[in-house]
């Protein structure tokens, strides 16, 4: 098996709601296995190189202040093609209409806020999730 790691995010939102379990469930239910799991509060340092690709957006400093907001779920997560399953069971960005039967469309919506508070972060190609991993699992 050619087995890939993706970086997996239960934003605040999804922790705060009590969905961790929900998430981790459907994480294990794909047939991924778990390699390492933290709960922390984010640094606005290690946030601002997470989403580098996002600054100077509108959006930039709402999503900054959100992700730092309160404690998160990081999850290293490993499969076969797993940085492109998981994005698949995520759901596209925008809750509301996010697919039926995804992570972000069964349990996310919109809440009139300046950022999109859709539950999960997964990593947008293996390129993105070594860098990503790099940043929020550096011992490993
Ligand atoms: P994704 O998380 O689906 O990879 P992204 O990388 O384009 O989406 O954006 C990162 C996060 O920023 C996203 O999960 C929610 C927020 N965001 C993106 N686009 C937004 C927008 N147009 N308005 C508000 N928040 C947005
Ligand atoms: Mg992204």
């Amino acid at each position: 098996e050619q087995v890939e790691r993706t970086l997996v995010l239960v934003k605040p939102d999804g922790v705060a709601r009590g969905l961790v379990g929900e998430v981790l469930r459907r994480v294990e239910a794909k047939g991924y296995r778990l390699v390492a799991l933290d709960l922390r509060t984010p640094t606005r340092d290690l946030l601002s190189r997470h989403y580098a690709e996002h600054e100077g957006k509108p959006f930039y400093e709402p999503l900054v202040a959100f992700m730092s907001s309160g404690p998160v779920v990081a999850a290293v997560v490993e499969g076969q093609r797993c940085v492109e399953g998981f994005r698949s069971l995520a759901g596209a960005t925008e809750p509301t209409t996010a697919a039926p039967g995804t992570i972000r469309g069964d349990l996310g919506r919109d809440w009139g806020l300046a950022v999109q508070q859709n539950l999960v972060h997964g990593s947008d190609s293996p390129g993105s999730a070594d860098r990503e991993l790099a940043l929020w699992f550096p011992s490993l």
